[in-house]
């Protein structure tokens, strides 16, 4: 995956260099990588390909780090750090970072549209569909438009899901869509069950990310409800308590679990992960 990525990505040496330079700098080495391992690991329970899965797990990795890398500017979150260095606006500027998520969408779409040795036609256009659905108004940038008009409000439950929905746990669902895409079709039932256990742990992910702020912010500032809080945005820790949270991300993972239950040790490592992202917050 790593050395996939480092191809992938257009060399530093070659003109125009700085946006090069900045698109490496924030792709390469860091990320924990967890929509790319999903990918594989939804690949590996229908049979896909390595390579074809590989190539729409760098499409995805470029889709986040794009997020990442607006997410963190001025007119966003306005964050100097990220994957323990500086961020992109501040390492180089902010039009380079706006170009540098630009460069890298477009980067990811070209990808997944070369050609792929034993993938149907219709299956590749349903990863660029599904791609751009997770990315577009009715996913991450739809939810990062919900999060951004939230900033002092009073959320429900409700309404706090379906903003996580959107801008964190539409890129996840979508990573298992295009790793189950690249090997054999699914029967409608197994499909609907693999969408449910993506749905959940894409939920997850977001409760246990909402947990992990709550505590680093406790250890390091003796305040209790995480940055989000602090910024006056709603969280599960600022709507749940912490308990009830934790509570939640594992509830959100025994559902993720029941969903594969059919599928037997083929699934195996999809349950690792969903383990591996609600432990992250015990
Ligand atoms: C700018 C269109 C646009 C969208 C931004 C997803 C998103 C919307 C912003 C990300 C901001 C953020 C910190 C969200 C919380 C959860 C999250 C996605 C954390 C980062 O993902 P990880 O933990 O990061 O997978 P690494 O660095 O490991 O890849």
């Amino acid at each position: 995956m790593e050395t996939a990525l480092a191809a992938v990505l257009p060399a530093s040496h070659i003109a125009p260099e700085s946006l090069h330079d900045a698109m490496r700098y924030v792709t390469l080495e860091g990320g924990k990588r967890v929509r790319p391992l999903l990918a594989f690991a939804a690949g590996e329970l229908v049979g896909a390909d390595s390579t074809n899965v590989e190539r729409a797990a760098c499409a995805i990795e470029m889709i986040h780090v794009y997020s990442l890398v607006h997410d963190d500017m001025p007119c966003m979150d306005d964050d100097v750090l990220r994957r323990g260095k500086p961020t992109c606006h501040v390492a180089y500027d902010e039009a380079t970072a706006l170009l540098v998520g630009d460069a890298l969408q477009t980067l990811a779409f070209e990808q997944l549209s070369l050609p792929m040795d034993g993938v149907a036609a219709s299956a590749q256009l349903q990863m660029v569909r599904k791609l751009a659905e997770a990315a577009g108004h009715g996913g991450m940038a739809g939810g990062q438009a919900i999060d951004l008009a939230s900033v002092g409000k009073q959320l429900t439950l409700a309404e706090l899901e379906y903003m996580h929905l959107l801008k964190t746990g539409a890129l996840i669902r979508a990573s298992v869509w295009l790793g189950a895409l690249a090997g054999r079709a699914l029967s409608n039932e197994e499909a609907e069950r693999l969408d449910q256990f993506a749905k959940r742990i894409g939920l997850a992910f977001q409760v246990v990310d909402d947990v992990l702020d709550c505590e680093a912010d406790t250890a390091t500032l003796g305040k209790t409800a995480g940055k989000d809080a602090a910024n006056n945005k709603p969280t599960y820790v600022s709507l749940m308590g912490l308990a009830e949270a934790k509570r939640f991300a594992r509830e959100l993972r025994d559902e993720a679990f029941a969903a594969l239950e059919p599928f037997g040790p083929a699934a195996d490592r999809l349950k690792a992960l969903a383990d591996y992202i609600v432990a992250r917050s015990f």
